[in-house]
């Protein structure tokens, strides 16, 4: 019987034969059961729960504010998250504040675990600034276009921290379109050969724009790792539990001096790839309401419900909680001010720069030249 592209990824990864734990780490079904799983688990209270519970709604929120932002013209650009909020929420709540991350372009949700005001997400995407936040006081590198090039900075940002004895581990984020990237690969060689601590995060959200995943690779993603020298593992990227239990042993693992691993989040790109994109031209809508089904902020919000964790008037509040964020996030995209056009010179070089100057110089006497001044 022939297989789909879906079910041959599954079934052709027996090599562990029947001792092999199942290949997909999930601690939390999307009907809100609890499972346990053999090599990770977590153990987390309610108010933790509630917690994880809170970010989801609130990631997706924002996101909403901003497509919405974009579709009123407010915004060039947006790449929305929707879908892949356990994937980030999850990780991202793994990392402890001395731990560097490296996104792509999409990952709103992390920002948000590393204190990233969401209106400095919308900056660059409006055009007003080149990145909006500092990578330095987050520990959260500038959102990166160039599909892959994040990893080798991150496996270079690794192997310094390795090199100063830090007690920190780094991630980096990737889609799985990206593994098919010269970069992805010879960072896993780099990291690999020098025992990085950097965590490999794949969202593989079956899609790299048009893209399906069976045109990136034969085999699932997170065995690739294998042929690299380092451990890979494939976790339900839409359970948050899950998510964040992966990541807090793969940093832990790093941490110690144990390498690099890399994690397969699999998951479901719900939305267009970008505000650009049409999905309807390139995939079928079945897929996603299959995916729907197994939404991880719903799988959360029955378990809470199941256990008594949590009562209506919670789940009320953190609505309310979201309505006002999205309002804010809106007032305030509106507000931000246009860049003076001379700030484009500035942060390029952490150190005075005499051709940078020089430019600006010429800059600034250009603007000069308009009747009344700068412009
Ligand atoms: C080096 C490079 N090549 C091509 C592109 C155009 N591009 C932007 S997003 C994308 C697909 C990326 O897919 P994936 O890695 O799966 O990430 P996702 O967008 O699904 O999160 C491509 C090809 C780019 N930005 N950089
Ligand atoms: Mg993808």
């Amino acid at each position: 019987m022939a297989l789909n592209a879906q079910e041959r990824h599954v079934t052709f990864d027996a090599s562990g034969g029947a001792e092999a734990p199942p290949e997909l780490v999930q601690l939390l079904t999307p009907e809100g059961e609890r499972v346990e799983h053999p090599l990770y688990d977590i153990d987390l209270t309610p108010e933790e729960v509630r917690g994880l519970y809170r970010d989801l709604v609130l990631v997706r929120r924002v996101d909403k504010e901003a497509v919405a932002l974009q579709r009123q013209g407010e915004l060039g650009i947006w790449a929305s998250l929707l879908g892949q909020e356990a994937a980030q929420i999850g990780s991202g709540r793994a990392l402890t504040d001395v731990d560097m991350a490296f996104p792509t372009y999409r990952e709103h949700g992390v920002a948000w675990c590393r204190g990233v005001d969401p209106v400095n997400l919308l900056g660059l995407f409006r055009g007003v600034n080149h990145g909006g936040w500092d990578p330095a006081e987050h520990n959260f590198h500038l959102y990166t276009i160039v599909i892959g090039s994040q990893t080798l900075h991150a496996v270079g940002y690794a192997m310094g921290i390795q090199r100063d004895g830090a007690d920190a581990a780094t991630i980096v984020y990737f889609g799985d379109g990206a593994t098919s990237q010269g970069d992805v690969n010879e960072s896993f060689i780099w990291a690999s050969v020098f025992n990085a601590p950097v965590v490999f995060f794949c969202q593989n959200n079956q899609w790299a724009i048009s893209e399906p995943l069976e045109k990136q690779s034969r085999i699932p993603l997170y065995r690739r790792a294998s042929g690299f020298g380092f451990p890979g593992v494939r976790v339900d990227g839409n359970d948050v539990f899950a998510c964040l239990a992966v990541t807090r042993q793969a940093l832990k693992n790093a941490r110690e001096g144990q390498g690099p691993m890399l994690i397969e989040a699999f998951t479901y790109r719900m939305g267009a790839h970008t505000t650009s994109d049409d999905p309807t031209r390139y995939r079928v809508a079945g897929e996603l309401e299959a995916w729907k089904l197994k939404d991880p902020i719903e799988r959360v919000k029955a378990y809470l419900f199941k256990n008594q964790f949590a009562d209506q008037d919670f789940f009320d509040s953190i609505e309310a909680e979201a309505a006002d964020l999205g309002r804010d996030v809106r007032k305030r995209c509106l507000e931000m001010p246009d860049p003076h056009p001379l700030e484009i010179f500035e942060n390029v070089y952490t150190e005075p720069h005499a051709l940078l100057a020089e430019e600006r110089e010429q800059y600034a006497a250009y603007l000069a030249s308009f009747e009344g001044g700068e412009r």
